[in-house]
Order: C-alpha cells, then sequence, then structure tokens
C-alpha cells in the first residue's frame, strides 16, 4: 500500500510521560535558570591546568564576554560567530556570550584545513572568528572584514571600535532573544550531499535538553554532584548538546580534556572522581581493551554513554566486563534531529530494563514511525525500515538550503534520519543499516560528496565515488573508487596524497580501487549499494 492508503500509522513513543518544558525560554537563561543556586559550586574545570571556574563565574564572564563582543565588535542578534577551539573553558564562555545576545554559534574543528574552514566560515557569513592564535593561517583566505579574535593572545582594550554598535543591541539594553532564532549551526551533510549549517533554534535546544535531564523521572538523571566528562569535541552536537549544555542544566561539573589520550584519561577520572563519561565506540573500545586500565580506579564512574556509531554488543560485554559498577548504554542521535532521537532508559532516574545492543528508547515529548523507505509505509514493532522523528527539538531547516530541508523533513514535518531500524516490543531502538550516504569514521562525519569534489578536481580523475568500509577501530573508512581520464596515469599514493592535503584526518581515503566505470542509475546518481557489495566482495 502507499501511505496515503494505509489507514494505520505506528507510532512510537518514551515509555517516560510528556513533560511541560518551558521552551520559549532563550537557551542561555534556561541552561543557567539554577544558576543562582549552584553559584560557588564548580561548573568547568580544565583537566591540564586543573583552572576551576563556578557557576557563578561563568554567569558573570559569559555575559562580559557577550558585552565586549558587542561593543568592540558590533555583535548583533543573528549574526554568526565561528568558534574554531578545542575543547577549553572559553568554548564554553564564548558560546553561552555569543548566544546571549542573539548571536549565532556556528562550530568548526580546529583541526580543519584552511579550506574546510574557509569554505564553512563564507557558507554561513561568519562575521567573527574566535579561535587560538596557531590556527589564524587557517583564516588567510577570508574577507578582511572578518573579526578573527584569539583567546589566548586577546587584543589590548581599545576605545572608538564600537562603530557597528546600535541602539538594538547597545550592550545596556535589554536584548530580545526570540524562541525561534538560531542559537547553535553545527555542519552535517545529513542524508546526502555537502556539509549543510544544520539551524538549531533556541527553542529546539530547550527542548532537547529537557526531553533529556528534565521532569521527576529524567531520561538521563544527573544531579549538581555529578562530574561528567568532556573528551567528545564540543564542536560536535553530542557533546555540545549531551554534555556541555545538559551538565549546565542540571549544575553538574564539567571536566575538560582537548583530546582523548587513555592514560591521561583514566589519571584525570581518577583524580576527580569522574561520575559521568559520555564516550563514542572508539574510546570504550579503548578502555575494554587496553591493560593499563587495571592500574586506575575507576570505581566512581556510575555511568557511561555511548553514541554517534554503532557500539557492538561483544565491546559492550567486554567493557562492562571492565567497569562492573558503571551503567553502560548508549543514545542515538543525528545533528539535524536536535540531535537526540532515543536515549537509553537504564540513565533515568527510576530505571527500565533494556537489552544489549539497543540505542535507547525514543525521547519524551517526541513521536517516531519507522517507514518503508520504498514506499513510506509506516511499519509495525520489529520490521525493520527507515526511522522518521518529530517534535520541537528538530532542527528548523538548513541555512540556505530550502531544498535539501525539503528532503530532510517533509510536509508532515517528520524528520527522515536515513538510518534503517527497528523497534522492539520493548519499545527499544535497534539500528541496523543506513540508507544515507554518510561515512562515520569514530563517530566523525565524513561526506562521500566532499572528498569525491576533490577526487574528480584532479585532472587525472574522469570519476568518483566514496564509500565506507568497515573497520574494527574506527567503524568505518573512506574508501574510493576512481576512473583515471583516458590518457592519463596516476597511482594510488598520488592520490590518497591529494586528497589528504586538502581535508582534515578522518577524511582521508584508505584505499583507491581503480575501475572502468561507476555503477549511476538513470538519474545519474551514484549507486553506493553495489560498491558496497563489491567491496564486500573483495
Ligand atoms: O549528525 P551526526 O554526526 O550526529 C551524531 C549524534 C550523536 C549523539 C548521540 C548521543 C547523544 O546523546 C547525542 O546528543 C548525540 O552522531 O551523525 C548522525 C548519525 O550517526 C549515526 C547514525 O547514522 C546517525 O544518523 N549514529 C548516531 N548514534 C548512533 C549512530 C548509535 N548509537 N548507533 C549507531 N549509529
Amino acid at each position: 500500500p502507499s501511505p496515503e492508503s494505509q489507514t494505520r500509522e505506528y507510532l512510537y513513543r518514551s515509555k517516560l510521560p510528556d513533560i511541560a518544558i518551558a521552551n520559549d525560554t532563550p537557551l542561555v537563561d534556561y541552561v543557567l535558570e539554577r544558576a543562582a543556586r549552584f553559584s560557588a559550586r564548580p561548573c568547568v574545570i580544565d583537566g591540564k591546568s586543573g583552572t576551576t571556574l563556578t557557576y557563578g563565574q561563568v554567569a558573570v564572564q559569559s555575559a562580559r564576554l557577550s558585552a565586549s563582543l558587542a561593543a568592540r565588535h558590533g555583535l548583533r542578534r543573528g549574526d554568526v560567530v565561528m568558534l574554531l577551539l578545542p575543547n577549553c573553558i572559553e568554548f564554553v564562555l564564548a558560546f553561552l556570550g555569543i548566544l546571549r545576545r542573539g548571536a549565532v554559534a556556528t562550530t568548526a574543528n580546529p583541526f580543519y584545513t584552511a579550506r574546510e574552514v574557509c569554505e564553512q566560515a563564507r557558507a554561513c557569513n561568519a562575521r567573527i572568528v574566535i579561535t587560538l592564535s596557531p590556527y589564524v593561517p587557517k583564516l588567510a583566505e577570508l574577507d578582511p572584514d572578518v573579526v578573527i579574535f584569539t583567546i589566548d593572545a586577546p587584543p589590548p582594550p581599545q576605545d572608538g571600535e564600537n562603530s557597528r554598535q546600535d541602539g538594538e543591541n547597545s550592550p545596556r539594553r535589554k536584548l530580545v532573544v526570540q524562541p525561534d532564532d538560531v542559537a547553535a549551526l553545527p555542519y552535517s551533510s545529513g542524508t546526502t550531499g555537502l556539509p549543510k549549517g544544520v539551524m538549531l533554534t533556541h527553542r529546539g535546544l530547550v527542548t532537547s535538553i529537557a526531553q533529556q535531564v528534565d521532569g521527576a523521572n529524567p531520561n538521563i538523571y544527573w544531579t549538581p554532584d555529578d562530574v561528567v566528562l568532556c573528551v567528545l569535541p564540543l564542536f560536535h552536537i553530542y557533546c555540545m548538546n549531551s554534555v556541555f549544555l545538559c551538565s549546565l542544566r542540571v549544575g553538574a561539573t564539567i571536566l575538560i580534556m582537548p583530546k582523548f589520550e587513555i592514560a591521561e584519561l583514566l589519571e584525570l577520572i581518577q583524580r576527580h572522581r569522574v561520575t559521568i563519561a559520555p564516550f563514542v565506540p572508539p574510546i570504550v573500545l579503548a578502555i575494554a581493551k587496553n591493560p593499563i586500565v587495571d592500574k586506575y580506579d575507576l570505581s566512581s564512574v556510575r555511568m557511561v554513554l555511548s553514541g554517534a556509531a554503532p557500539l557492538g554488543k561483544e565491546l559492550e560485554d567486554a567493557f562492562r566486563a571492565r567497569l562492573p559498577l558503571a551503567v553502560l548504554g548508549q543514545g542515538y542521535g543525528m545533528t539535524e534531529a536536535g540531535p537526540v532521537i532515543a536515549m537509553n532508559l537504564a540513565f533515568a532516574k527510576e530505571v527500565f530494563p533494556v537489552k544489549p545492543g539497543s540505542c535507547g528508547t525514543i525521547v519524551r515529548n517526541a513521536t517516531a514511525k519507522v517507514v518503508d523507505p520504498e514506499t513510506g509505509v509506516s511499519l509495525p514493532h520489529n520490521q525493520a525500515g527507515e526511522i522518521c522523528i518529530k517534535g520541537a527539538q528538530i532542527m528548523k531547516g538548513y541555512l540556505n538550503d530550502p531544498e535539501a530541508t525539503a528532503l530532510t523533513i517533509d510536509k508532515e514535518g517528520w524528520l527522515h534520519t536515513g538510518d534503517v531500524g527497528y523497534i522492539d516490543d520493548n519499545d527499544e531502538v535497534f539500528l541496523v543499516d543506513r540508507v544515507k550516504e554518510i561515512i562515520k569514521f569514530k563517530g566523525f562525519q565524513v561526506a562521500p560528496a566532499e572528498v569525491e569534489a576533490i577526487l574528480t578536481s584532479h585532472p587525472c580523475v574522469a570519476d568518483a565515488a566514496v564509500i565506507p568500509k568497515k573497520d574494527e577501530t574506527a567503524g568505518e573508512l573512506p574508501v574510493a573508487f576512481v576512473v583515471i581520464a583516458n590518457g592519463f596515469k596516476v597511482s594510488e599514493e598520488e592520490l590518497k596524497l591529494f586528497v589528504s592535503q586538502q581535508v582534515v584526518f578522518y577524511k582521508k581515503i584508505h584505499k583507491v580501487y581503480f575501475v572502468d566505470s561507476i555503477p549511476k542509475s538513470p538519474a545519474g546518481k551514484i549507486l553506493r549499494k553495489d560498491l558496497r557489495s563489491k567491496l564486500e566482495l573483495n
């Protein structure tokens, strides 16, 4: 049957009751709502130096930064500021400062090449880039009007720099941030094509955080006594939302680590008595397998979250044997979905029984359905199809790209994830496949279209397709099928180097297969499934 002729839709919801969510509140007011009560408690700790800011200091310093961005650089509501930073206390202050003015924070990986940084900064018309001085050379190609603000070497105070200050946004006036204003603008390629700016509004993010940590029985039960490890990159939505913003909302302490290094991570857990550890599968793997883990006291850890990529059942078991006191479970998210779609109910205050391998139950105040990707017909329990989600938490759309938005969010408001999975009798979500192009290297996104465009820009390449190859440590590796142009010669090594010079490490090509043609549909779409089966035969 077609969706029109279908009489019954199968809809899935949380087992937790819906709650009232004050999602008209600006995000910063909402996450810092109880900050006055926690004012003397630690909010952020820099793992390396031990520098600690209390909730009171974070509130004051982020407000000061906000006023300074307005006064010195005329930052206005709706302006875009790029954060090109590793995990650090300043990221937290700057993010809050930008949002307080109704401006938009777009986040980028500081390891991006100049090409990647400039493409994003130009696409979203960033007016200010907040970064560290070693990354400034990556910004050389940007328009000279773009203000570059380095946090490690701040410019000296100057008068008369407030040329763009205006009545509406003078720092002394009360600002009006509207709930549907864009707050964060992370980049994601979604189900197809190049990376796009994902417009997450104040309303959307407030809803998402409330769905996780609010209510009498929160889906994720954290308290002000928790110490949450922040090792995943803050520029990615998982850490931005479920680590940073959720921690602020509950008044927990955020322990910041700029980069994953196992001994340092274990040492920090032991020293700071970390209670909550949000991870991705490669970190779970390292902890499950590395013998040095036994040298540390990790007994403080009570909850371990894994997300952004599949976690195998064997790995889950191996990890549990290592940290028997901690509850291990998965969250399932997608940048465009706001991001959290499902969350393990073993993290709730009053827990529910859950199964290994599940990536959680649909968050509350939201509805999901599972549809046949061909016909759109909605499917009952235990039948695999494309997961779709609806609710106030999902993105407003892609920046300046109504066509891509319409391909992802349908007329009825369903966001199509491109993930294939089923929901079992216990309402738990199990992902089994993807119908989208994206490749996930250790949870990082690789957009095949982006790497294909680089490959085909090489004079010796006539055509190219990039697809994932399974890998035990990284989950997936990008590999390429390449058609060499008539009469030209090029080696695998040359092509790998050509790509790696233009992209961040996880978008590198790990193998090139030379072929005579790339299989395509009559409409010219690469038949990625055919290539995937070819790879499996290899
Ligand atoms: O857009 P993105 O890079 O977004 C993410 C976000 C993940 C999470 C996870 C837990 C959270 O609490 C949270 O706030 C955010 O990864 O990539 C989206 C795609 O990644 C795959 C899936 O294909 C998504 O569409 N993915 C995400 N989580 C899982 C996953 C998972 N648990 N298992 C398998 N694949």
